[in-house]
């Protein structure tokens, strides 16, 4: 949206992202016959898997629910070729889904939006952009992702480093060859866990240097069944309807017992059999793996046995094994990550004391020794879920700033809408279920939700809703009591901001899982709108 570009003055809505959120918010806003465009700063749409293309990426949940259900058609002709996709068939699937619905046209790329800010007597929003331009609409949806905006941490030295460096959360569209090379890669969590494996099959020789160790279960990833397709695909509608009942938003096998009230010979046994299953479902082998912390350690001593299993090198094994609660950092899912370090070509060096002293013009100094190489890997992950929303300068009716309002930590009212921020809308902000969730089916819940609140809008003849400060009150508060029946918020991770330096400490997703999240959707809604104000 430079000189270039049209002035979009007399838009209904604005729509920031032109990923699963920012694309299914454009669909709806047209099928409500309103005037709506998104504005992306890629060059063409995915979001986060137009981003993440580092080798090796993969969702982590199933194929055949990361996927939309709001057309039925779709997901019968849509054929996924694996249990869980690759990032490049996710990608493939979004753009038929752009082409399918026509989006393409109502799209306007590489143009990153840098602020926005409330009009209260014109009752719009103007967005301004990096290059200078701007917009305005009545309505602003916030459809920026959780896992986008991609962390680099501020290394001493990073400039000076004279070989290649790249992350996997803005990786390059052409493959990167490291053939021959000497590669480092900084940070094991998922990404680091899903990319080390194929870049160690690569590489002359890969050195990781690991700050905290991980859980990683196996996906068995393969391809999938034509009788599991026909079986989902015979009764898609049960399927995302069970799936709505359960607290992640998806299906996999669940045992409600809690793990103390077996025996440890039928534990093993029942890990075991998660184990085989794989995935993120491993933490449903009990009801209580998420809240008993007798039942957590259980699980985790089983998972330690696992790895240590898979590793040769004794010492090299006990690296690896995390001596944190289970899933209070996400699970990650793995193929082949730990045998990887029975490699000759593959070092795995412990910063958790040291850390990443600089970075030098040869490649990295740690506890005053020097490693060189021909290119660092920093899979250092996100400033995740507010990340992206604060670094746009948001400013609401009075002036302020998102920024100051959540210098405490996020509060929204439902993890959609903020005091003080009226017609502006995030998809899978703070305070919902989020990542937590199935994105997919909690982006269709929360672009239904707000473009029903809008039809509503329409109906009543009203200009502008706000969510009410009691109401973001009572919600922000009912978030930290639910995250505190947990076990979740015990360890840093990016969902409490510990990864980023200065962040406030505050569990960011809804804990209280999907069904209860609905609920109270739909109660809101059967109230007339309850913690909303219109005008
Ligand atoms: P994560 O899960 O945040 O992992 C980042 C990794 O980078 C993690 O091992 C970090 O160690 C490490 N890290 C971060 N900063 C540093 C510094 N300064 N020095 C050394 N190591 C560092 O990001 P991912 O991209 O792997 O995954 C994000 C989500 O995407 C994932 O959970 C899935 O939902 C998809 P730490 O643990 O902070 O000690």
């Amino acid at each position: 949206m430079g000189q270039d570009q049209p002035r979009h003055a007399d838009l209904d809505a604005v729509v920031v992202g032109a990923g699963f959120a920012g694309l299914y918010a454009l669909h709806r806003l047209r099928q409500q016959g309103l005037s709506a465009r998104i504005y992306e700063a890629g060059d063409d749409v995915g979001g986060t898997w137009y981003w993440n293309r580092y080798p090796g990426a993969r969702c982590d949940v199933e194929s055949l629910q990361y996927s939309y259900q709001f057309s039925p058609e779709l997901e019968q002709e849509w054929e996924w070729s694996e249990r869980y996709a690759t990032q490049a068939e996710i990608l493939a699937y979004i753009e038929h889904v752009v082409e399918r619905f026509d989006l393409r046209r109502d799209i306007v790329f590489s143009t990153r939006v840098t602020g926005a800010r409330y009009d209260t007597p014109a009752g719009r929003w103007t967005l301004s952009t990096e290059a200078g331009g701007s917009v305005s609409a009545r309505y602003c949806v916030m459809a920026l992702g959780c896992l986008s905006a991609a962390h680099l941490p501020r290394f001493p030295g990073l400039e000076t480093f004279q070989g290649r460096t790249v992350h996997t959360g803005a990786w390059p569209h052409e493959a990167v060859d490291f053939a021959g090379q000497q590669v480092a890669v900084i940070g094991t969590g998922s990404s680091g866990i899903q990319c080390i494996p194929l870049i160690a099959e690569q590489a002359d020789h890969l050195t990781v240097f690991q700050r905290t160790a991980n859980y990683a279960v196996p996906a068995w990833n393969g391809p999938l069944s034509a009788e599991r397709v026909k079986a989902v695909k015979s009764d898609y509608r049960g399927l995302r309807a069970r799936a709505k009942t359960r607290p992640t938003g998806y299906l996999f096998p669940t045992n409600s017992r809690s793990a103390m009230a077996d025996t440890p010979q039928q534990r093993t046994a029942v890990f075991e059999e998660f184990w085989r299953n794989g995935g993120l479902g491993f933490m449903a082998a009990y009801g209580d793996l998420f809240t008993n912390p007798h039942s957590n350690a259980a699980a985790a001593q089983f998972v330690r046995g696992k790895i240590r299993a898979k590793v040769d090198d004794p010492a090299v094994a006990e690296l690896l094994i995390p001596d944190t609660v289970i899933g209070s950092k996400r699970l990650c899912v793995e193929s082949g990550y730990y045998e990887t370090f029975n490699r000759p070509n593959v070092t795995l060096i412990d910063i958790r004391a040291t850390g990443i002293e600089c970075v030098t013009p040869a490649g990295l100094r740690v506890a005053g020794e020097d490693y060189a190489f021909d290119a660092i890997v920093f899979a250092t992950g996100f400033d995740a879920i507010t990340g992206s929303l604060l670094r746009v300068d948001i400013r609401g009716s009075e002036g302020q700033a998102l920024r100051d309002k959540w210098s405490g930590g996020p509060r929204t009212l439902l993890g959609l809408a903020a005091a003080g921020f009226p017609n502006l809308f995030m998809i899978n902000g703070p305070g919902s279920p989020s990542v937590l969730s199935n994105m997919v089916q909690s982006i269709e819940q929360h672009v239904d939700f707000i473009v029903a609140l809008i039809a509503y809008m329409t109906e009543s003849g009203y200009a502008t809703v706000v969510a009410d400060v009691a109401a973001e009150d009572a919600w922000t508060a009912h978030n930290q009591e639910a995250v505190e029946r947990t076990l979740r918020a015990t360890n840093d991770s990016w969902y409490v901001g510990a990864n980023i330096p200065g962040r406030p400490r505050v569990f960011m997703p809804y804990t209280g899982g999907v069904p209860a999240y609905l609920e109270r959707c739909a109660q809101v809604v059967a109230d007339n709108y309850a913690g909303f104000t219109f005008s």
